[in-house]
This record gives C-alpha cells, sequence and structure tokens, in this order.
C-alpha cells in the first residue's frame, strides 16, 4: 500500500532534520510530503536541500500563510493525485512521535482513520503548561458536547484510508485553520467511517513556538456553534453522496413536492422549520427508533415510502438496510447526504414501486398518507402490500383530524393570509380514529396490530402498525 506523511511547515526550520532522522529509524515504506507556506525561516530551503539527496521527500510551497487547516487540505488532495492508499500527518514540532506511526498504520486495518489521542493514558500531556492543558481539555469537552464526538478531534496526528474514502469528502471541510481537525472528524463520522483511536504521549515543543494566533480559541468555538446549529437543522450539509441517484423519466418533473423541497433550501419559515424539526427530533426519531426496534429485526431489508429529506432516519440507518423511495429528486438528494448508511435512494412514485413483490421484510411512512384522496390510499396501501413479504410488517404516522398541529397550521394560513405560499402540500385524508384506520387497512391486506394517538406525541399523529396477511 502507497502510504504518505503529510506534514504542514511554518518556520519549522530546526526540527526538519531531526524529524526525518526519527522517521527514518522507523524504517517505513513512506514518502513525505511538507506543505510549507513560506516559511522566512528558510525551512523551505532545508527541505529542498534534504529532497535533493532523497527522492521520497516532496515539497509543497504555497503562495502565502494560509492556514494549517487548508495546508491539510492542500496535501489530502496532492495525496491523492499521485494515487496514495493511506496517509499520516503529523506536525513537525516533534510534539508527534514516529514510533506511534506503526501503531497508527496497524489500527487502519479494520477502521477507516485511526487518531493519536490524548485522553486514554494519564501521561499523554505531561510537560505541557497549565493554559495549553485547559485549552485542550475545554476543546475536548465543547466537541464532545456539541457534535456528539467522543474522540481526540483537535490533534492532526492521525492516519486515514484514502483508498477507503472519496476525495469529495475533504471538498465538504470549510475551514482552513485549526477548526479543520473537528470539522473533518465530523464529517467523516457523519458518513458513517470507522474510527479508531490509539494513546500517544505528546512531549512539548523543543524549538520554535507555537503558531496558534491568540484569537483562535474563539474562532474555533465560533465554528464549533455554527457546526452544532447546522447538525440539527442542516445535517445534509456534512453529507458526502455515495448512493447513486438516477432520475425516472416516467415522474412528472413538477409536483406539489418539488415546489416544497426546493423552498426548504430557502432560509424563510425560519420559525415554522425550527419547530417542526425540533419536533421530528425530539418526538418523532426517538419514537420511530423504538417502533422501528420493535418491528424489525437488524439487517431486514425496509422501505421507507415518501422518505422525504430523511431526518428521521438518522438513528435507524445502521440498524435496518432502508431503501428510500421519493417522487422528488430534490429530497432524495438531501437524504442521501443526511443518511449516508441508507441502502438505496429511488426515484419513483409510491404508487409504481420498482421493486420485485415480496422485496421487503417491511416498510414506514411518516407524513405521506394524509396527502393522498381515498382512493389513493387504496392503490398506496395494495402496492406496499406487493412489495411486502407476506406477514412483514407495516408502521404508518398518520396525522390526526384533531392533531394539534392541524390547529396550528389553521391559525397560520389565516394570520399569513391566503396568499402566502403553503408550508407543504394539503392534508386532504387526516387519520379519524382507530375503526376507520383498521376498516381501511383490512381493504388493502393488512391486518392492523396497535393504534395509538396520545400525549407520547403531542397529539399529532396516530402511530399504526399493521401485517401483511394474504387469503
Ligand atoms: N503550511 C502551514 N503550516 C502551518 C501553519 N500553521 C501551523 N503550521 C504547522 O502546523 C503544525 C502545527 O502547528 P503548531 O504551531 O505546532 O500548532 P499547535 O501544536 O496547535 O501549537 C506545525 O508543523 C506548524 O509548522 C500554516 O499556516 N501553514
Ligand atoms: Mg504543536
Amino acid at each position: 500500500m502507497k502510504t504518505l506523511v503529510l506534514i504542514p511547515t511554518f518556520n519549522e526550520r530546526e526540527n526538519i532534520s531531526q524529524l526525518l532522522t526519527l522517521l527514518e529509524a522507523e524504517a517505513l515504506d513512506v514518502d513525505v510530503l511538507f506543505v510549507d507556506d513560506g516559511s522566512p525561516d528558510g525551512t523551505e530551503l532545508e527541505i529542498k536541500r534534504l529532497a535533493e539527496i532523497n527522492p521520497r521527500i516532496h515539497l509543497l510551497q504555497r503562495g502565502g500563510k494560509f492556514g494549517i487547516g487548508s495546508a491539510h487540505r492542500d496535501g489530502i488532495q496532492w495525496a491523492y493525485a499521485n494515487r496514495f492508499d493511506r496517509l499520516v500527518t503529523m506536525d513537525c514540532d516533534l510534539t508527534h512521535l514516529p514510533a506511534d506511526i506503526p501503531s497508527l498504520l496497524t489500527a487502519l486495518t479494520d477502521s477507516d482513520v485511526a487518531i493519536g489521542t490524548r485522553y486514554r493514558s494519564p501521561k499523554s500531556l505531561e510537560g505541557w503548561n497549565w493554559r495549553r492543558k485547559c485549552l485542550t481539555r475545554t476543546a475536548h469537552l465543547l466537541t464532545r458536547f456539541f457534535l456528539g464526538l467522543p474522540y481526540d478531534c483537535t490533534g492532526a496526528f492521525r492516519a486515514y484510508r484514502l483508498d477507503k474514502i472519496s476525495e469529495d469528502l475533504f471538498k465538504i471541510v470549510h475551514s482552513p485553520s485549526y477548526p479543520f481537525f473537528f470539522e473533518s472528524l465530523f464529517i467523516l463520522h457523519h458518513n458513517g467511517f470507522k474510527i479508531s483511536e490509539i494513546p500517544i504521549s505528546l512531549p512539548p515543543r523543543t524549538y520554535g513556538s507555537s503558531k496558534m494566533p491568540p484569537a483562535e480559541p474563539f474562532r474555533g468555538i465560533n465554528h464549533l456553534c455554527r457546526m452544532a446549529l447546522d447538525r440539527i437543522l442542516l445535517p445534509e450539509r456534512f453529507g458526502c453522496p455515495k448512493l447513486q441517484l438516477a432520475p425516472n423519466p416516467n415522474l412528472a418533473p413538477s409536483d406539489g413536492w418539488n415546489a416544497y423541497w426546493e423552498r426548504s433550501k430557502e432560509s424563510g419559515n425560519l420559525f415554522y422549520k425550527s419547530i417542526a424539526t425540533i419536533y421530528r427530533r425530539a418526538v418523532i426519531a426517538p419514537r420511530l427508533t423504538r417502533e422501528i426496534h420493535n418491528l424489525f429485526h437488524q439487517g431486514n431489508a425496509v422501505l421507507h415510502a415518501g422518505s422525504g429529506s430523511g431526518h428521521v432516519d438518522r438513528s435507524i440507518q445502521s440498524f435496518i438496510k432502508i431503501t428510500a423511495v421519493d417522487s422528488s429528486l430534490q429530497a432524495l438528494d438531501i437524504y442521501r447526504r443526511c443518511v449516508p448508511l441508507a441502502s438505496a435512494a429511488v426515484h419513483a412514485s409510491v404508487f409504481e414501486l420498482p421493486f420485485e413483490s415480496n422485496a421487503f421484510d417491511g416498510a414506514y411512512h411518516l407524513g405521506v398518507i394524509e396527502h393522498f384522496g381515498p382512493l389513493e390510499i387504496g392503490e398506496f396501501l395494495r402496492e406496499l402490500h406487493r412489495v411486502i413479504k407476506p406477514g412483514g410488517r407495516l408502521l404508518i404516522f398518520w396525522p390526526h383530524q384533531r392533531a394539534t398541529s392541524v390547529f396550528v397550521l389553521k391559525i397560520w394560513h389565516h394570520i399569513a393570509g391566503k396568499g402566502a405560499a403553503p408550508l407543504h402540500p394539503p392534508e386532504i385524508s387526516l387519520a379519524k380514529d382507530k375503526n376507520s384506520v383498521a376498516k381501511i387497512l383490512k381493504s388493502s391486506g393488512f391486518q392492523m396490530d396497535s393504534y395509538s394517538f396520545g400525549i407520547r406525541d403531542f397529539w399529532i399523529q396516530a402511530v399504526i402498525q399493521a401485517t401483511r396477511v394474504d387469503d
């Protein structure tokens, strides 16, 4: 496997040859790339002198000081362009010890990213001053709290399996500076890459001084807060789509839903969007997760009919194999960024599912059925009956006619006036009661197993479980 060690430098002349000696002592089969930002202390000259002796040493010179994050990004791009399979990144100040590289590379055999962590051994930060220790630990707590990442996210001592990670993933990382490290790790985590950690010790810098500007921690917190907000409201922004998405030529290019998904990208309706997001995350997602674990086994093939953006599917994506179907390409594009571990994203009508009969262990849909008239509901359920195996399960979240949300939306339309764009296509068939739902399901070949409408969902939708029956 072709392996590159990437080392960004700014005023590190005294450290270069010592670091290379330590690297050579490890007898690793690697190339080394320095990314230098025109260091005024002559770092470049020192690298050029050593590169003349050793052809496996490379230098990427940049026209100015563009920041440590962008040095990593350019180095990573160079590694892809030169077809390296594995990449190790480290600082030049001798705080990252080449003796730890073999363990990082070994960790890559069963993970996609390996990180050197300062939080597994109590001696990791011995010799550092209290200010630096405090900064490091605070950053660790904040990334844990805001991004839900349990790892050492702010260090640069890492190894990546470039042969498994798409180059496009690094293009989503915005920060040119120190937040690059937690941002890139969060994006890797969001896209389901396996991350492992090995404990390391960091001796303090011997030569030179830290290049971190004094205001950097505040910029870092600002970047972190923006990411934390996006994580809740726009998780798709972190997705690097793996799933293919082929437009279906048989579908009408525009229906109410396409316009809805187009509009959802705009910043307007922020109030409605925020409330809907909070409700989705705090109420629907946990309920859906519980129901799915109740109805299905690990690895079951399950259809999400009318998947929308998939914000609620994130917590079930590694439990079941989800095939998402929607008639809106825009929605599916958001879906595959939001739920990167789903099995497929298919552009199709829910009335004409492009799957063989009995293809799925079950299906679920949320906020779909209420938009159809009675005939369409029958057609939709019969199509689900066809693609679900006999005995397969169906889960429906069906907004209720006495739902609190229905009143709220009525009030909104009243206040906004007739000319205002609707928040979503009209709800024409809200759930009435247990018996009428059971009857509708029965007429399409499903037996209703349970029906609940109550406080747990803030009286918004009925949650219905059913089983495909064949007579
Ligand atoms: N190319 C480049 N390298 C940088 C820049 N800022 C820092 N570095 C290098 O990145 C590594 C880590 O920087 P350092 O000052 O040790 O940061 P600290 O460990 O967080 O204090 C060192 O090898 C620096 O020389 C930059 O703007 N451009
Ligand atoms: Mg350092």
